[in-house]
């Protein structure tokens, strides 16, 4: 598939970061070579920054960032950067404003993602009330954040908005969970008129039998939003497996149809990322690449991915759209 071929409904961003492929790599997915791109001591009292998301804003990116403090404590907090390489993250906590009193008490919150949907930059993340659930809230400058309710009853992570209505509803992707470090998971698809009632739960994949693909056997969730491409929304996502020594988290990709994204057209078998180098092999939780943001540029095909590695820094990994889709394509499980 090349560029003439393939749609990508998204912006143009020539400033997104990128680096060229490196000579002798044919993988779809290559790391940037001064990986890790936000160290996990950037914030004077952070124990690690990871699984965040970043999104274009004016002349440049914003992002909302996991960090974990030095008391270990899960919080939220918002970054700005000319060049989606160097961040200027903001040593306060994010904090939203405007929720019902019994949903807005702050108690954690992680994994954040953010898409530009209907004029509005929404968050979606795994908030703490009664357990993890997925916590909604918009902003226009990423200077006050409008909470809403919260998607789903607990137990829920991963909860990743489509970037359009789809069939005239909003439409999320999200993994129902237990209280702990969940042994199972399967992505379902859900619906909602208004972003507060969410329903029409659909199926969408299951964890792969081991011995098809084993990176994604125990457990799967939605990773950065998908992309709208003429071949399927281009979903990446992450699967566990579980080793003698815990769990292991790498990245593939799928293609969802356009018009009922529950039904997946193909998906990956082998990895696009598994936790290889020094960085994601090492940390607060070894063996961990989870994805959560990917930037595009329309007009090249590129991609930038912005991936938590070892639960304690975040990496960057770059490809190109047409060749992923291919990719996912030729490599299918289904
Ligand atoms: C998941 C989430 C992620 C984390 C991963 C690996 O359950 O908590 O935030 O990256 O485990 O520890």
């Amino acid at each position: 598939m090349d560029m003439n071929t393939l749609k990508i409904v998204a912006p143009v961003l020539p400033n997104l970061p990128w680096e060229d492929r490196p000579s002798g790599c044919a993988a779809p997915l290559w790391r940037y070579s001064k990986n890790p791109v936000i160290p996990r001591d950037l914030l004077p009292d952070s124990n690690s920054i990871f699984n965040s998301a970043v999104v274009p804003f004016k002349d440049g990116f914003a992002g909302v960032f996991r960090c974990d403090d030095t008391n270990r404590r899960m919080a939220l907090h918002v970054g700005f950067s000319k060049d989606g390489i160097h961040w200027d993250i903001k040593t306060e906590v994010l904090r939203f404003t405007g929720a019902d009193p019994e949903v807005a008490e702050w108690v954690y919150g992680y994994d954040p993602r953010v898409t530009l949907l209907d004029g509005k930059y929404w968050v979606s993340w795994c908030n703490g009330y009664h357990g993890p659930t997925i916590g909604l809230a918009w902003t226009e400058d990423f200077e006050t954040f409008h909470q809403v309710e919260n998607a789903f009853l607990p137990y829920n992570r991963n909860g990743v908005l489509f970037p359009r209505k789809i069939g005239g509803r909003y439409a999320m992707l999200s993994r129902p969970s237990d209280t702990g470090h969940t042994a199972f998971g399967d992505i379902f698809y859900s619906e909602s008129p208004d972003m507060e009632f969410w329903g029409h739960h659909r199926h969408v994949m299951a964890p792969a039998a081991f011995e098809v693909s084993a990176w994604q056997c125990m457990k799967i969730g939605a990773g950065p939003i998908p992309i709208e491409t003429s071949e399927g929304w281009l979903l990446l996502y992450h699967g566990v497996l579980r080793s003698c020594n815990g769990y292991v988290y790498s990245f593939g990709s799928a293609l969802l149809d356009l018009d009922q994204p529950w039904k997946v057209l193909s998906r990956s078998g082998p990895y696009l990322l598994s936790p290889q180098t020094p960085y994601e092999c090492m940390g607060d939780v070894p063996n961990v690449a989870f994805p959560c943001a990917a930037l595009t540029d329309s007009a090249t095909g590129r991609i930038a991915v912005y991936y938590g590695c070892a639960d304690t820094v975040t990496g960057l990994a770059f490809g190109y759209i047409p060749e992923i889709v291919d990719w996912t394509k030729k490599h299918s499980i289904l």
